[in-house]
């Protein structure tokens, strides 16, 4: 398992954030939610997480930067630091009760990212990284998968909803890959996604129009566990164009080779 005193602060933040999601996922799940509604509902329970990890983060480190989904960009006096934090990945899965969302922790320090960490409350899947140090799930070192063939390959995708997105490319894109795969899957949280990739659950995963905070965590987590992360172009930093491809080496290559000419 990964010790380290940063890493014993994002997952104590990341836990108490996380109760106080999962506490409102039972609200939820009653459907017993404000007179506002449940999405009103769900964007406290998101601000709420926000302002805990805010807290917890910046009190433990005083000076970093941060960049939250919710608040927007907080400087700090050390502009060498920034945290990247999605409170809550996986928005539409959590207002609907499905258990498949995220706090996603990304640590950067000028331009690359040093530390991860991607917690799923629901079923306390705790997934961590740091820079030179490995990825683990739990207590699990993390390797991803090693096919190399994509018709024995499981890849999953991100889909642009109403109003959001190029849904044309979109069905190009979903028609080629599905032609050549063994699975095509749509599980809707971007950093768990980037996780299940690290973790060989999924060989490879491809979306578009993603922010920075989706995918910190993750780029970190797939590299320390042997893969690749890029744009759709096969070599800019996700991060900067929000279009992204990550796998293993090989099945990275195919994704690209398959998906880059499409976006033309
Ligand atoms: P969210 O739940 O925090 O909004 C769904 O395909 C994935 O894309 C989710 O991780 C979702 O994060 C992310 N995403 C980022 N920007 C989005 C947008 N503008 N519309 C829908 N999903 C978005
Ligand atoms: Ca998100």
């Amino acid at each position: 398992m990964l010790q380290s005193a940063l890493m014993n602060v994002m997952v104590k933040a990341a836990r108490r954030a996380g109760r106080s999601l999962k506490r409102d996922l039972g609200e939820i799940e009653n459907l017993q939610v404000s007179l506002k509604g449940p999405a009103n509902f769900v964007s406290l329970a998101d601000k709420r997480a926000e302002e805990m990890l805010y807290e917890d983060l910046i009190k433990a480190r005083p000076g970093y930067g941060f960049i939250g989904e919710e608040g927007g960009t907080r400087e700090g006096a050390d502009k060498t630091h920034t945290w990247i934090v999605d409170p809550l990945d996986g928005t539409t899965n959590f207002l609907h009760g499905i258990p498949q969302f995220a706090i996603s922790i990304g640590l950067r320090r000028e331009d690359t990212i040093i530390a991860g960490l991607i917690y799923n409350p629901a079923n306390d899947e705790l997934y961590i990284a740091e820079r030179g140090k490995g990825a683990f799930l739990n207590d699990q070192r993390l390797r991803v998968a090693g096919r190399r063939r994509l018709d024995d390959c499981v890849v999953a995708c991100g889909l642009p909803h109403i109003g959001r997105g190029d849904h044309d490319l979109s069905r190009r894109e979903m028609t080629e890959i599905q032609n050549r795969v063994a699975g095509l899957r749509r599980f809707g949280a971007a950093s768990l996604d980037m996780a299940f990739v690290a973790a060989g659950r999924l060989d490879g995963y491809w979306e578009r129009n993603l922010q920075a905070w989706d995918m910190a965590a993750g780029a970190i987590l797939i590299k320390e566990a042997g893969g690749v992360v890029s744009c759709v172009d096969g070599q800019s930093d996700p991060l900067k164009t929000g279009n992204l491809i990550c796998g293993n080496e090989y099945i990275h290559a195919e994704l690209v080779k398959i998906l880059r000419p499409l976006g033309k």
